[in-house]
């Protein structure tokens, strides 16, 4: 018998490839794709293929007219982290606002003592089911931000949490460094005495361990001003990291102006941007990350200006921001709904921003978010009759198989 040339081959597919020229969805419809090693060797018509070709497949698989996407790419979040805040969910509803909780105590520091408390295999016993959430939609890669440390042991700590998840779990993990997140209580009245530490010990430490893809900051007024990000982006740019902020959440301290002009990857919540933040994204290639859970959690009114960023044309991104106070959601899908009832994204908008636009704000648009030749065999395999279904619905889960390109030549499919 001949070699069999490819290990994998999807039929009867309905495929939404995501690539941008061609149908809505990049849509093929009787399609089919192939899979060699951790990636696509072939896409298109079911018809153009030749018998030979299917009988020298190692393994076919019959889709029955299901749909098949990109594997999700949650590109925001920080589901690493001890303990929970419910207490505060409670104070919020009796009147106490974000920034109340946070002057009182509470908010981002209170998770930032759990997470010095627990040891390392707590943290990570505690952050692998909010991540098997996440597999369990549909996610093929996930970010992961530090930021409940503020000390370089705890930072470190959070970060080499992420890191084995990746190893241990069928996921892409990409690793932020988010040291400039809040100010620690040991550092209280002196936030450029913890930025400089940031800047100086912190970030080239902790890169040197190998556990920074990326960098970002809480660019706000209860958090960092945007004069000291400009010191943390400049010493990230010396040692050549990606840049992300987040940027106009509560208010406008134009960060997203100046994350475009550091050529971040992402400027993320941006309810407050102005058109000159938004203009600024436009020039430099700077991914809008669109997150609706925290909008919706903390109840505020101002939306991002979605027809700014459209006119504009700034790629938007979409993702859980799983964390335990503004954000406490593990489904991408319930944010994609929420990005189009609250902010009238549509279907494929929300689509794209959970594929194409998420690899990009992670910088990797040339690996996954679309399936393409050469490209990641990173796929979510939906019992769907059509892709807006994905957005339409609410606590529905349709997902039939999640394929992970990296469990190997030969690896049982990664299935739910
Ligand atoms: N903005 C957010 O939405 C999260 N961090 C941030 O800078 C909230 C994190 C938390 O409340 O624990
Ligand atoms: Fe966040």
């Amino acid at each position: 018998m001949a070699e069999a040339i490819w290990d994998r081959l999807f039929i009867n597919a309905r495929i939404a490839t995501m690539t941008t020229g061609g149908e809505p969805y990049g849509m093929i419809d009787a399609a089919a794709l192939a899979v060699s090693g951790d990636k696509i060797r072939w896409i298109g018509n079911l018809e153009d293929l030749s018998p030979d070709v299917v009988k020298n497949t190692r393994e076919v698989l019959d889709l029955e007219g299901r749909w098949m996407t990109p594997g999700l790419i949650d590109c925001h979040t920080h589901l690493v982290y001890a303990g929970n805040r419910a207490g505060e969910f409670e104070m919020g509803l009796n009147g106490a606002s974000y920034a109340e909780i946070a002057a009182s105590g509470g908010g981002i520091i209170s998770t930032v003592t759990q997470t010095r408390d627990a040891s390392e295999s707590d943290l990570a016993a505690e952050s692998q089911p909010r991540l098997q959430a996440l597999i369990d939609g549909g996610v093929t890669t996930v970010e992961i931000k530090s930021g409940y440390g503020l000390d370089l042991e705890t930072e470190i700590k959070m970060l080499e949490v992420a890191r084995q998840l990746g190893t241990i779990n069928p996921v892409r993990v990409q690793k932020t460094f988010l040291g400039a997140h809040a100010l620690p209580p040991e550092f209280a009245g002196d936030s450029d005495g913890y930025m400089a530490k940031v800047c100086h010990e912190m970030l080239p430490t902790i890169h040197a361990l190998g556990l920074i893809d990326a960098v970002d900051a809480f660019c706000e007024t209860i958090g960092f001003s945007a004069e000291q990000v400009r010191q943390l982006f400049k010493a990230a740019e010396k040692l050549k990291l990606p840049l992300k902020l987040h940027a106009e959440q509560l208010s406008n301290l134009h960060g997203a102006e100046l994350a475009a002009h550091f050529r971040a990857l992402s400027a993320d919540h941006l309810e407050y941007v102005d058109e000159k933040g938004v203009a600024a994204m436009a020039k430099f290639g700077t991914v809008a990350v669109i997150l609706p859970g925290a909008f919706y959690f903390l109840r505020e009114t101002r939306k991002p200006p979605i027809e700014l960023l459209r006119k504009y044309k700034v790629p938007m991104a979409l993702a859980t921001d799983c964390n335990p106070g503004s954000s406490p959601t593990t489904s991408p899908q319930l944010m994609m709904n929420m990005a189009a009832i609250l902010f009238r994204l549509t279907p494929e908008e929300a689509l794209t921003g959970f594929t194409r636009n998420a690899a990009a704000a992670l910088g990797l648009a040339s690996e996954i978010g679309t399936l393409e030749i050469g490209k990641q065999a990173d796929l979510a395999i939906w019992n769907i009759e059509h892709p807006s279904e994905l957005t339409q619905g609410i606590g529905t889960n349709p997902l039939y198989i999640r394929y992970y390109g990296k469990s190997g030549k030969g690896a049982v499919p990664a299935r739910v």
